[in-house]
């Protein structure tokens, strides 16, 4: 819109504000139309394999193996997907903004390439992954459930590559029992990290036979397209059984070490987020049960019970053996 327009507006012009809104209103529709025509297409372009998606001039193959096995492993579910508009325009990204309507507007302009990945500490080849490199790894789809500390949950159908067959490259040495990740700090990019609403740069972790669990993604798409900025491109990391904010967004650095790395929600807030942060019905937020979660979509005022380990249980429960939930929260 033209600033002609705008001084018109704001001289109260009636006849000009009557069009401006028709305008934005036709835009709106418009839009909507569009995506559910987008939506429509992507969920055709899903099914064949392997499929080429194109988006910008990233290219991401999915290879989509047999289904069967595929649900046995954890890798697909057929519960209904979570709309991509949902997933789109409701996020949590605090170095964005704080709001969950308000991520996509803040991030929509935010420059992923060029994008580099350090991979280092405990390993014998440590090593810096442009971005084309980290798309050579074969990319599948998985259809996971997210399921927030705050208590809503979608089904999101990523495209990524297993970190283990990354963490396999880089040789982890023996020392190394844990890996630590960390988000990109540049507040010129990312508005919200001159604020102080969390301690930038957001880092989260892993053990590493976590780490190297089929389950833990390395995500680079969704809905077969690259990465929209607001939910954590280029590249993020998607671990299903534990609560969302483990999985964290924009990686620039992953990093084996010996001891348990600190957490960004842990150092916010040690008695109600631990490093673990496995989904679990029975164990309560200080502040609120865990036992049921809204899938977005769902219609409103519904609720669903919350699976132990987000319904992965048969997958990773052998990863806790012996350990006691409560206190390794
Ligand atoms: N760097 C970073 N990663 C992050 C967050 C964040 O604020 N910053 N929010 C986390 C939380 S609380 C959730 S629920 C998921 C949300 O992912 P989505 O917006 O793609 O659904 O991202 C997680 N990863
Ligand atoms: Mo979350």
């Amino acid at each position: 819109m033209s600033s002609k327009n705008l001084y018109e507006l704001k001289s109260g012009d009636i006849t000009d504000k009557k069009d401006y809104l028709n305008r934005r209103q036709f835009i709106r529709g418009a839009a909507l139309v569009g995506s559910t025509a987008a939506t429509a297409l992507l969920y055709r372009k899903l099914n064949p394999a392997p499929v080429e998606k194109l988006k910008g001039d990233s290219l991401v193959t999915v290879a989509k193996p047999d289904s069967a096995a595929n649900s046995r492993d954890g890798f697909t579910t057929n519960e209904k997907l979570t709309d991509l508009h949902e997933i789109t325009n409701y996020n949590n990204f605090y170095e964005f903004s704080t709001s969950k309507e308000g991520v996509a507007s803040a991030a929509s302009g935010f420059v992923t390439k060029p994008w580099d990945v350090a991979v280092g500490g405990l390993v014998n080849k440590p090593t810096t992954f442009g971005l084309e490199e980290l798309l050579k790894f074969p990319q599948e789809e998985r259809i996971y459930r997210l399921r927030c500390v705050e208590g809503w949950s979608m089904v999101i159908p990523w495209v990524g590559f297993p970190l283990a067959k990354l963490l396999e490259k880089v040789e982890p040495t023996a020392q190394a029992k844990y890996v630590a990740f960390q988000t990109l700090y540049d507040p010129k990019r990312m508005p919200n990290q001159e604020t102080g609403v969390l301690d930038w740069p957001y880092v989260e972790g892993l053990r590493l036979d976590e780490a190297m669990h089929p389950l833990t993604l390395l995500a680079t798409g969704l809905y077969g397209e690259t990465l929209p900025p607001q939910d954590g491109a280029p590249i993020r990391l998607v671990v299903p059984w534990k609560y969302g904010y483990k999985s964290i967004k924009s990686i620039v650095k992953i990093t084996l070490v010996a001891d348990e790395p600190p957490t960004t929600w842990n150092l916010q807030a040690p008695n109600e987020y631990g490093f673990y942060s496995n989904v679990n019905p029975k164990v309560s937020h200080p502040r609120w049960s865990q036992a049921q979660e809204r899938r977005i979509g769902d219609p409103l005022f519904t609720s669903r019970d919350t699976l132990m380990f987000n319904g992965y249980e048969q997958q990773v429960a052998h990863l806790y053996e012996g350990m006691d939930l409560r206190r390794y929260h």
